[in-house]
């Protein structure tokens, strides 16, 4: 089955959008886990375990397991293991590489890791995506305007009358030959997201900055998804994973991701009323 197809079929079963980020740093595991032979393994156990039902992907910033080297990585192996079949796994690692570099980096969150889709840098251009392209069932979250403040920086230059943010979503409409291709935008650039979604009317939008980033989530529905108010993930991580640091924090995390997808769904109706 194709990524999108995939994609979709997952967001109408579970009727939701909604992406928690596992970007769980061992320096913020709650007391009653310290003792664990695996902290961060058995921390993300205890909230996959409670938002599971309510999640269409889980968003896991390889940052948080690379900084504790083997055992992070190792952590990293059991986290996705550990995932049901039925809720997205993206390797959010920001590759982007030669192309003879960036077949490792697909083999490597593909077939090893077994990632569902990682996100990707495009500044090497086309020839460091094509081999992760080549994987049809898995998907590319291409980064198109991030949700820092850097973005202004190189993204929202301008060449020839038209960021290069615009110049990067048409370039993966082009690219998206196999139905895997997605972008990545800010919910901090709303208005932005409009001409990026009019540019990019049929490839999944994962959205970060949603909680902790204070992006805008009712703009960001409205601009984010589709015409059926679909085809986008939105992220949060901290605003989730760390709604409480006692030993209710996996209870706290569900109570958190069940109202941002309701709170999601909500704008959602409001769009296609
Ligand atoms: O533009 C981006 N902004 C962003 O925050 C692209 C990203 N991949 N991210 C990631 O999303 C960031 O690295 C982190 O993993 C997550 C946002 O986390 P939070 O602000 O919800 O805690």
């Amino acid at each position: 089955m194709k990524f999108v197809e995939r994609l979709i079929e997952i967001i109408r079963k579970k009727n939701s959008l909604l992406c928690i980020g596992l970007d769980t740093d061992i320096e913020n595991i709650p007391e009653k886990l310290s003792g664990e032979k695996d902290p961060v393994f058995s921390f993300n156990k205890d909230i996959i375990d409670k938002t599971h039902d309510l999640a269409a992907a889980y968003k896991i910033n390889t940052a948080f397991y690379e900084v504790n080297g083997v055992k992070g990585w190792t952590s990293l192996t059991k986290t996705i293991d550990y995932i049901p079949d039925d809720v997205i796994i993206i390797a959010d690692a920001k590759r982007g590489d030669i192309g003879n570099t960036a077949k490792r980096y697909a083999r490597a969150f593909f077939t090893e890791l077994k990632a569902d889709a990682v996100t990707l840098n495009p500044y090497l251009g086309s020839d460091s995506l094509e081999p992760f392209i080549e994987y049809d069932d898995k998907g590319l979250f291409i980064l198109c305007l991030t949700s820092n403040k850097g973005a202004q920086d190189f993204q929202k230059l301008k060449i020839d009358g038209k960021y290069l943010y615009q110049v990067v979503a048409e370039k993966v409409v082009e690219l998206n030959k196999n139905g895997n291709c997605g972008l990545v935008v800010g919910a901090t650039f709303p208005e932005e997201m409009k001409g990026i979604r009019e540019i990019a009317h049929n490839l999944p939008i994962l959205i970060p900055g949603i909680g902790a980033q204070g992006g805008d989530l009712e703009k960001t529905i409205y601009f984010g998804t589709d015409s059926k108010g679909e085809l986008a993930l939105i992220n949060s991580s901290r605003g989730i994973i760390y709604s409480s640091k006692g030993d209710d924090f996996a209870q706290a995390a569900r109570n958190a991701a069940e109202e941002l997808k309701n709170q999601i769904n909500i704008f959602r109706r409001k769009k296609n009323l």
